[in-house]
């Protein structure tokens, strides 16, 4: 297939059309519009400085994961390297009582919902089938049908509405999920009932080897329209700007508003998964125009600008990046592997017959090794053994579940 430019038709859009408060080089030029959604953070510049840790710590959390992943201590990861801006600038809009209905790559957005580090890792890792108590955050643990979330949310905003909350669902999707039904009928549910939700779309240009240019000729914005969802287009690369819009679609669902649809231009400059070789589908020269606009480049500039962030306060910040991501790692290599029968455990909320069955063959099964729990397929993640050897195999790359590619 012939590699997709960001000139591409869907991407011809001028800037103009793009919400936008700093320009690749650092330089702000918001209007007043925007500037109303971030007075707060104008008169605070430890909130300035807080979106700048965040990319940081997420990045390096990030690329952790991934070298766990190398390392064969996770059996996949997704990584998010590019969308720091797209994911920190919307999660840091967001109240504690609001929630997050997430795909698979939103590992920033759990960070700014307080989810534990070890926790982003878990499922991954193959040791859990769900890595987080939701309510305890507030955030659903990431969900890989894509597109389903978008439902969810919908389905917990008109519950919201019903209560009388004023609470908002806020649903995270990729530009692939565009083409979905489930997304298409959430959009349908979410516009008609006025549901305080925001669909929150990172257009990070590819769903896996397709570029977006096969899930839409127009800009993917252009879609929300059609559904009467207002629908407004921001630089993803830029944190200023989306947490601005974010801020904005929050309050108009809370205050009777309904939905709103956001898409978040922004690239994914890793792999789609550590499953994923995107060199054989990529022109390396859309990778070097994007890493031009890195999300953490131009806020580092900015700051650097306004004396806020100094030398001392950038080694603060990369020391708290090392410590998350050494504590990453401990965390990660402590987890215990579960007994394989565990996996029949939340199938049913309620005892079943046939279950039972299968769990006492499979219990019986496992008897039949001389380390009773350790069959094959349940060792550590990424070591998949021959039946009948100890010896691990080639390394698994799929998902824990088989979902991710
Ligand atoms: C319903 C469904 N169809 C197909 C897949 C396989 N799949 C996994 S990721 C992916 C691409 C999604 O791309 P996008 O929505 O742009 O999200 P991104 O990975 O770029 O964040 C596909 C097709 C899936 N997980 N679920
Ligand atoms: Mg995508």
């Amino acid at each position: 297939m012939t590699p997709s430019t960001v000139d591409s038709r869907a991407e011809t859009r001028t800037t103009q059309d793009v919400v936008q408060v700093l320009d690749e080089t650092g330089e702000r030029h918001g209007s007043a519009e925007q500037d109303r959604w971030l007075e707060g953070l104008d008169a605070d510049p430890a909130l300035a400085l807080r979106l700048y840790e965040d990319m940081v710590v997420v990045r390096r959390i990030d690329a952790e994961a991934t070298a766990l992943q190398r390392q064969g201590e996770l059996a996949l990861w997704p990584p998010l390297l590019g969308q720091e801006a797209a994911q920190i600038g919307s999660g840091r809009a967001l109240r504690t009582d609001d929630f997050v209905f997430s795909s698979y790559r939103e590992h920033a957005v759990a960070y700014t919902r307080g989810v534990a580090l070890v926790d982003l890792v878990r499922v991954w890792r193959g040791v859990t089938a769900s890595g987080w108590d939701p309510y305890a955050v507030n955030m659903a643990t990431p969900q890989v049908i894509i597109g389903a979330q978008t439902l969810h949310a919908t389905g917990y905003a008109m519950g919201v509405q019903n209560d009388g909350a004023d609470s908002v669902a806020v649903a995270y999707l990729g530009d692939g999920a565009m083409s979905q039904g489930d997304v298409n009928e959430a959009f349908v549910f979410a516009a008609t009932y006025a549901a305080p939700v925001v669909f929150l779309c990172q257009n990070n240009q590819w769903a896996i080897s397709e570029p977006v240019t096969l899930q839409s000729t127009v800009p993917l914005v252009d879609r929300a329209a059609g559904f009467g969802l207002p629908g407004v287009r921001v630089d993803g690369n830029d944190v200023l700007a989306v947490l601005a819009v974010t801020r904005e679609a929050l309050d108009r669902a809370r205050t009777g508003g309904g939905p709103t649809f956001i898409e978040a231009v922004t690239y994914r400059m890793g792999p789609h998964t550590t499953a994923d070789d995107p060199t054989r589908y990529r022109d390396p020269a859309e990778l070097e125009t994007w890493a031009g606009r890195d999300p953490i480049a131009r806020y580092r500039t900015y700051l650097t600008g306004l004396g806020l962030l100094t030398e001392a306060e950038e080694a603060r910040v990369q020391g708290v990046a090392d410590q998350a991501a050494a504590e990453l790692r401990a965390g990660c290599i402590a987890l215990e592997d579960p007994s394989a029968l565990t996996i029949f455990d939340h199938v049913y909320a309620e005892p079943h017959a046939a279950l039972a069955a299968e769990r006492a063959a499979y219990a019986q099964y496992l008897e039949g090794f001389a380390d009773g729990d350790e069959a094959p397929g349940v060792d550590a993640p990424g070591e998949v053994a021959e039946p009948g050897t100890d010896e691990p195999g080639t390394g698994s790359t799929d998902a824990p579940t088989g979902g991710a590619r």
